[in-house]
This record gives structure tokens, sequence and C-alpha cells, in this order.
């Protein structure tokens, strides 16, 4: 299927001017020890935007059901036996059934897309993936004309998930989207970082990722995809929904209860690690702002 989005962020927007290493560089380093041929283009498509390093964006992770820790996950997940999958599809879809993972991959087209990635804890990085539109797979299944929703759900295993005998959330992970925000080209469902598989950490082996949304949203090991009419409950809002609201869209003027979200720390960069501003939608708002005209987004946060 054909691309219909192309990155045009540049590293002004997003990188700390004292830790950016010119595109030859990174070439010439990381991403060729990497072993990473195909990262040129990917750099290329960018401008410029410069990724957080493959450690970074793998060992400093968010994923409860390995633990609450930002290394629980790099260390637990591992656990996590991600062959074979498969991700239920129903509700109001033409085609309601099991997609096999391995029938998933064959039909889409895998690309490479460095977005920002922004936790609603205020830290961000900058994350190389691949993956496909998650409208390509819609389209697979065929959404009904009474769709308005979808609503995501997470695999649920205590065998293999040691952090869910805490009732930190209410298990499994679910999340949704509005259709409108879930068909749009910059939505997308990653299979892999940095051109390599996606590490059980990051969310193997599919993760959706909403890149002008806080972090949560970017729901990990998805087994199962609905179609529905109504707003699907979310897991954080269902732990806090006067924190944590259904759109929980980027947005530095509108503070969480507890902190401000007006700027970030880049994770990264060690000595050189700093606060940038936060930007409306993540720096997307030119991409994705049409979708909440007229919304109040201190109301719908
Ligand atoms: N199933 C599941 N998905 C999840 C989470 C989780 O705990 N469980 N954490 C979310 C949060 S809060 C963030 S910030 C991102 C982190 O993604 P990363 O670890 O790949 O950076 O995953 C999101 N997806
Ligand atoms: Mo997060």
């Amino acid at each position: 299927m054909a691309r219909r989005w192309k990155n045009t962020l540049s590293e002004n927007d997003v990188t700390p001017e004292n830790v950016f290493l010119n595109r030859r560089q990174l070439m010439a380093g990381g991403a060729a020890a990497l072993g990473l041929g195909s990262i040129g283009g990917a750099l290329e498509a960018a401008e410029g935007l410069e990724p957080s390093s493959y450690e970074d964006i793998t060992q400093y992770n968010n994923y409860y059901e390995f633990g609450t820790g930002k290394s629980d996950p790099a260390q637990n997940a591992h656990l996590l036996t991600t062959a074979p999958w498969s991700v239920k599809i129903d509700g109001l879809v033409d085609k309601p059934g099991d997609y096999a993972f391995e029938d998933i991959m064959k039909a889409m087209t895998i690309e490479e897309r460095i977005y920002r990635f922004r936790c609603v804890e205020a830290w961000s990085m900058v994350i190389p993936w691949n993956g496909f539109e998650l409208a390509d797979l819609l389209a697979m299944a065929g959404v009904q004309s009474d769709a308005k929703y979808v609503a995501f759900e997470t695999a649920l295993r205590p065998d293999e998930m040691p952090g869910v005998r805490y009732p930190v959330l209410d298990w499994p992970y679910v999340e949704g989207l509005r259709l409108d925000e879930a068909m749009h080209p910059l939505t997308m469902m990653a299979t892999g970082i940095y051109g390599k598989d996606i590490p059980n950490q990051n969310g193997a082996p599919l993760r959706l990722v909403v890149p002008w949304k806080y972090g949560f949203k970017s729901i990990k090991s998805v087994v199962r995809i609905t179609l529905t009419d109504k707003e699907p409950p979310t897991s954080w809002n269902q732990a806090n929904a006067r924190e944590y609201g259904f759109y929980s869209n980027v947005n530095p003027e509108v503070d969480h209860p507890r902190w401000s979200q007006a700027s970030e720390r880049v994770v990264g960069g060690g000595l050189f690690s700093k606060r940038v501003p936060t930007l409306m939608l993540n720096g997307y708002a030119d991409e994705v702002g049409d979708l909440y005209a007229g919304m109040d987004l201190s109301k719908f946060f």
C-alpha cells in the first residue's frame, strides 16, 4: 500500500543543540555499528531529527505488566511469548476474526518513520519505528459505516507477566481512539525499532504508536482491536479519570493536575540531558490539528 505521509520535522524542533550529532557521524558510528543498513532512508525522511539511542529506547520503558520501574520491562519482558501471535479484530467490521501476525505482516507495507515520543511523565525520546499504518489493517477487516471508535487490548498472561499480580491497573491494559484518529496516516502499528524486530519491552510483536498523544495511548502487544460506536474505556482513565482523559493529546497549555506539561526532559544525552519546551500536539499540529477543530482541549483532555 502507498506511503501517505512524509516526516517534515527538523532537528531544531527537538534536539538540544549541544547533543546533536550530524547525520554523517551517526551513519558512521551508531547506525553502522548496529548493522542498520536502512537507517539512512529514515534519517533522510526525518530531515535530521536525531533519534534517541537504541539503548535508551529499549532500556528505559513503561510496560506495567512487567513491573512499574523503568528498567523492569527490559529485565522481565523476555518472559512474553510473542510467536505464534494473532490479533482478534471484531465489532463493527465486515470480516471479524483472528488475524495471524504473519498474515498481517505479509499484507502490510512496512516502512520507517522517526517520531517524537512524549510520555505524560514529562520525558521524551525520538524513536525510529518500523511498521504500517493502522488504517491499512482496519481496511483489511472492513470498517462498517456505523463504527465511531476503535478499542485496543493488550495480552493478559499472568504466567508470563509478573506485574499483573499487582492491581496497579485493571488488567488487561486497554486503550481507545476515535475512528478518525485511528485512520489518520500518522497513526501506526509498530513492529520494529531501528530496523530490527521490536523488542518485547517496547511492545512486541506489534504496538500502537500515536505520536501526537501522551505515551500511554500507545498500547503494547495488541491482541484485540474492536470497532465500536461508543467511546471505549481506557486503562489510565479508569484508574484516575481526573488525571487522565480519553484524548490525552500532548498539550503544553493543559497541565497534568500534579505537574506542568510545558516542558519535557529529553532522555539521553548524558551530561547534556536537558529540558526543552513541549510543542502543541507534540509538534504534529499541522498534520492533526484539524481533528480537534472547535473542541475545548482543556475540557477534552
Ligand atoms: N500494555 C501496555 N502498554 C503500554 C504501557 C503499559 O504499561 N502497558 N505503558 C504506556 C506508557 S505510559 C508509555 S510512556 C509507553 C512507553 O513505550 P516505550 O516503553 O516503548 O517507550 O507505552 C505505553 N503502552
Ligand atoms: Mo507514559
